[in-house]
């Protein structure tokens, strides 16, 4: 078994801001004022995580599929050594940054790999993310000329496992606020642009995985917010996570949850413009603003990363053993 674990990726050094930056904008380096702008954002965080994180996913995904995977090529010993040389593999590589979507690609076809599966780390569809991993994938594939057979799982936004994961860790929230039933509890998701949006199915599905966590921790006051919309001229889907604390404070909220679960990692867009942002926001209009843990490489995750490749992986026709 064979798996590809994407994520977007992110920077490591100040000097490679530039580079990632126009990675980002397909090739048209940024504006000064842009890139100046960007290499202030992770100046306030530090550094941004994410790749430390996806390497952890692949490396614990990976374990966890050749756990239980009941394929194990030699009998079982008494211990697996230091690592279990298992029947699955997973690879990983990120949208913007080393190690790339297309050097990842390029190694499962140096391995000889001929099936795979992909996975996202972001649980819902767009065509400003999901359907561009897709791309980077078959657009590589078709430059190497290499017969490998891909699905890739699209979305799992209404995962029963990654409901009850964002869940438990709203739960984890609620013996700090003063009055839980009393609280908003905001959704989050990174914007797109309108114009890649009209279909309106990412937005359906965040929608759907706030209703989903809500209706399960029984919450009353509850809505979803758009963040991190890109800094191009065009129009981005809204309301914004800032405006929506605004509209809360006027409602006479006092306490907000905020839980982005449109992003399963902790990165710039987490660290930046929720942790920095819009706590400013909060602490000017004198709201408390709480943020739920993300799920990151935690074992819930995994195992919801684990179930969505073993169902993709049976729907091969005739799955190649092996690779
Ligand atoms: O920690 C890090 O360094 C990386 C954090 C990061 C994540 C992320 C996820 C998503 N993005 C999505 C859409 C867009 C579109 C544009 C865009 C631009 C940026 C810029 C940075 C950035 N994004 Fe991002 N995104 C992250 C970081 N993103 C930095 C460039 C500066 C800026 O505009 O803020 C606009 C591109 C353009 O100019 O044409 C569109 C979507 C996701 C969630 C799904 C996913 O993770 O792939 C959608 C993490």
């Amino acid at each position: 078994m064979n798996v590809l674990l994407m994520a977007y990726g992110t920077p490591y050094r100040q000097e490679e801001i530039l580079p990632y930056y126009t990675d980002i904008r397909r090739g048209r380096p940024p504006s000064e004022a842009l890139l100046q702008e960007l290499e202030e954002r992770y100046h306030l965080i530090g550094r941004s995580p994410l790749n430390e994180i996806t390497f952890a996913q692949a490396v614990r995904l990976e374990a966890a599929l050749n756990a239980t995977l009941p394929l194990y090529p030699t009998p079982l010993r008494a211990s697996p050594g230091a690592r279990v040389r298992g029947p699955a593999r997973v690879y990983h590589g990120t949208k913007h940054w080393h190690p790339f979507i297309a050097e990842a690609v390029r190694a499962m076809a140096e391995d000889g790999v001929r099936q795979a599966v992909g996975i996202v780390a972001a649980p819902h569809f767009s065509a400003r993310s999901i359907a561009e991993y897709r791309e980077k994938v078959e657009a590589t594939l078709a430059e190497l000329g290499h017969p490998l057979e891909f699905r890739l799982v699209e979305e799992y936004y209404d995962h029963p496992g990654y409901l009850q994961a964002v869940a438990n860790r709203v739960l984890e929230q609620l013996w700090r606020l003063r009055k839980p039933e009393q609280a908003l509890y905001l959704f989050t998701a990174h914007s797109i642009p309108e114009k890649a949006a009209q279909d309106g199915r990412y937005q359906a599905q965040v929608r759907a995985t706030a209703e989903l966590v809500a209706r399960a921790l029984n919450l009353t006051h509850w809505d979803t917010a758009w963040q991190s919309a890109g800094r191009t001229p065009e129009p981005w889907i809204g309301p914004d996570v800032n405006e929506k604390l605004e509209e809360a404070r006027a409602l006479g909220f006092s306490e907000v949850v905020v839980t982005a679960v449109g992003f399963p990692s902790d990165h710039l867009e987490v660290f930046y413009d929720l942790d920095y942002e819009a706590q400013n926001t909060a602490a000017r209009l004198g709201l408390r603003l709480l943020r739920t843990r993300s799920l990151n490489a935690d074992p819930d995750y995994i195992e919801v990363l684990r179930d969505l490749v073993l169902r993709e992986w049976a729907r091969f026709s005739a799955p190649v053993r092996g690779v």
